[in-house]
C-alpha cells in the first residue's frame, strides 16, 4: 500500500513537472533509486567533487570539538542519513561518555540495514524508515524528559532546496525541537565557477549518467519511451542565485509517452528539463538563515581543501 501510494505521487509530481509552463521539471528526489544511490556513490568519490570528503574530514577533525561543545544525555537523530558512515566519528567521541541512541532517518531501507550493521557496535541504532520530518517528530515524541537532541543534516542536501523552501523547512526542524537542542548543518561553500562546473559535470561523465538516471528510472517505474540518447546533461551556473542547476537538454524535436502518470510530452530541440538546483552559500550567510530559523550560530568548522562548511546551531 504505502508501495503504491509512492508510485502515485511519483507520477503526480512527474506530470505536473513536465506540464509546468515555461521550465519543464523533475524533482531531484527522484534521483535516488538503486541505480541513482549507486551512481551517487560513485560522484562522491569523483577527484572533481570535493564535498563529501570535505564534509567528513571536518567531520573527522573537529568530532572532538564539535562533542565537548554539546550537552550531556543526548540523542542522536540523522535526516538523510545514507549508510551513515560520516557519523562515525561523532558517535565514537560520544561513546566515551554516555550511551548511544542514534535515530537515522531516510528513506532507503537498504542503506538503512548497512547503516544498523556498520554503527550498531556503538550503540542503539534505531532506523526509522520514512521523511526526514516525519522521522524526527516521531524520534521527538521518544525521546525522554532532560535528553537534548542533536540532528544532523550533513551533504548540503540544504542547498538542493529553493532559498525559501530551505528556510521554511528549518523552521519545521527547529518545530520539532526544544530550546538548546542542536542541529549540525552541512554547507558547501561558494567556490570558483571553473572549480563547481567540473564538479557536476565531471569528465568521466558519470554526474552525466546519474542525471539521465531519472529518465531511465520513469522508463521502468511508469511505463515511458524516453531515449535517453536524444537527452544530453547540461549545467549552469548562476552567479546571483549562487547555484548550479542541472538539466536535460532534448538534442531534436521527439514525443515521449508516460504511460502511468497518463501522459504524452513533446520536446523542442535544445529544450530542457530542469532536474535539480545545488545552491551554494557564504559562509556569513549561515548566521543570517540560522536566525531567520529559531537557531543560533555557535561554531562553524571550515575545510581547508574544499570550501564548505560544518555549523552547529543552537536551538533558540
Ligand atoms: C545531495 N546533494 C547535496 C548533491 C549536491 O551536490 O547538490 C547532489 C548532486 N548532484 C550532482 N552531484 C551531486
Amino acid at each position: 500500500m504505502y508501495a503504491r501510494a509512492l508510485a502515485n505521487e511519483f507520477a503526480r509530481d512527474v506530470r505536473a513537472g513536465l506540464t509546468r509552463a515555461g521550465q519543464k521539471t523533475l524533482s531531484c528526489r527522484y534521483f535516488y533509486d538503486d541505480i541513482g544511490s549507486t551512481l551517487f556513490e560513485a560522484i562522491t568519490c569523483l577527484p572533481e567533487y570535493g564535498l563529501t570528503r570535505a564534509d567528513a574530514r571536518i567531520l573527522q577533525l573537529h568530532a572532538a570539538n564539535l562533542v565537548a561543545r554539546l550537552p550531556r544525555n543526548l540523542v542522536v537523530a540523522e535526516l538523510g542519513s545514507g549508510t551513515g558512515s560520516k557519523t562515525r566519528p561523532i558517535l565514537e567521541q560520544l561513546q566515551r561518555r554516555q550511551l548511544i541512541v542514534y535515530y537515522p532517518i531516510d528513506v532507503s531501507a537498504a542503506a538503512l540495514e548497512r547503516c544498523a550493521r556498520e554503527l550498531s557496535s556503538l550503540g542503539t541504532v534505531v532506523p526509522m524508515e520514512m521523511s526526514y520530518l516525519q522521522g524526527l517528530r516521531e524520534v521527538a515524541a521518544r525521546r525522554d524528559a532532560g535528553q537534548t537532541l542533536l540532528v544532523l543534516f550533513l551533504g548540503s542536501t540544504i542547498g538542493n532546496f529553493e532559498p525559501e523552501a530551505a528556510i521554511d523547512f528549518l523552521l519545521a526542524v527547529r518545530l520539532c525541537l526544544f530550546p538548546g537542542d542542536v542541529l549540525l548543518l552541512g554547507t558547501d561553500l561558494v567556490k570558483p565557477v571553473e572549480q563547481l562546473l567540473a564538479a557536476y559535470d565531471d569528465p568521466t561523465g558519470v554526474t552525466a549518467a546519474f542525471n539521465l538516471n531519472i529518465l531511465g528510472r520513469i522508463n521502468r517505474e511508469l511505463d515511458a519511451d524516453f531515449d535517453l540518447r536524444q537527452f544530453e546533461h547540461v549545467v549552469r551556473y548562476t552567479e546571483e542565485a549562487q547555484r548550479i542547476e542541472m538539466h536535460l537538454r532534448s538534442r531534436l524535436y521527439q514525443i515521449v509517452s508516460v504511460r502511468k502518470a497518463d501522459l504524452i510530452v513533446d520536446f523542442v530541440p535544445n529544450e530542457t528539463i530542469c532536474t535539480e538546483a545545488c545552491h551554494k552559500f557564504r559562509a556569513e550567510q549561515i548566521v543570517e538563515i540560522g536566525r531567520l530559523s529559531g537557531f543560533c550560530l555557535q561554531q562553524q568548522w571550515i575545510d581547508c581543501e574544499w570550501p564548505f562548511s560544518e555549523n552547529l546551531l543552537v536551538a533558540v
